[in-house]
């Protein structure tokens, strides 16, 4: 799961959700995680089983933002959670074995509490600070990761503020995987900005 996809209905500028993840996958994202902030529950789960459809003949996991009652409903492949949504040992309890639980990690503390969980991944919030998302504590950096990388027992996904241009520094730090938004979902060309993203990637 080197290169992970978070969909925001907003920054497709108009464009369909599920054409611009599909154009993604071809272009080699390897995760997804459908992130609504704004949709009722029936069309947050509308989408999660249309989207998984769309992703299952590529065996590309799909990945719910926040919600377990969602995730459940369309048989996803697993949930993210931050620090403010459902504690972990909650998720850990409701969801089947072997389903996957991502959390986003905000500070030191909350990268040495989450080794205490089975996670299959934490995710450094933000790497770099972003318009995307601003109600974040403060952003990692490239030493930050490093940092995480060195303590946390968990695979590394970095996230925020990521493109082209500084994707190979964050896979130096450290990172396993890089997610991104506004870089492919708000790209013309999606599929182009995923290689784009895995080419610049591997440039070190
Ligand atoms: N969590 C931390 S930063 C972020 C999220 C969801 C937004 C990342 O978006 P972008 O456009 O890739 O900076
Ligand atoms: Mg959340």
């Amino acid at each position: 799961m080197k290169l992970y996809l978070v969909t925001d209905e907003e920054l497709l500028l108009g464009k369909d959700l599920y054409r611009t993840v599909e154009a993604a996958v071809r272009g080699g994202v390897s995760i997804v995680q459908l992130r609504e902030k704004e949709s009722s529950t029936r069309d947050f789960i509308e989408r999660a089983i249309r989207l998984k459809e769309v992703l299952s003949p590529y065996r590309v996991p799909l990945i719910i933002n926040d919600r377990v009652d969602v995730a459940l409903a369309a048989d996803a492949d697993g949930v993210h959670v931050g620090q403010s949504d459902m504690p972990y040992e909650m998720v850990k309890r409701l969801l089947p074995e072997g389903k996957m639980i991502g959390l986003s990690v905000e500070s030191p503390e909350q990268v040495l509490e989450a080794n205490d969980f089975d996670l299959d991944y934490v995710a450094a919030s933000p790497v770099f600070s972003t318009t995307t998302k601003t109600n974040t504590i403060v952003e990692w950096g490239l030493d930050g990761l490093r940092w995480i990388k060195s303590v946390s027992k968990h695979p590394l996904v970095a996230i925020g503020g990521i493109h082209p241009d500084n994707v190979a520094s964050v896979f130096q730090a450290g990172a396993d995987s890089v997610a991104v938004i506004s870089a492919i979902v708000s790209a013309k060309d999606p599929e182009a900005a995923a290689r784009e993203l895995l080419k610049k990637s591997t440039c070190f």
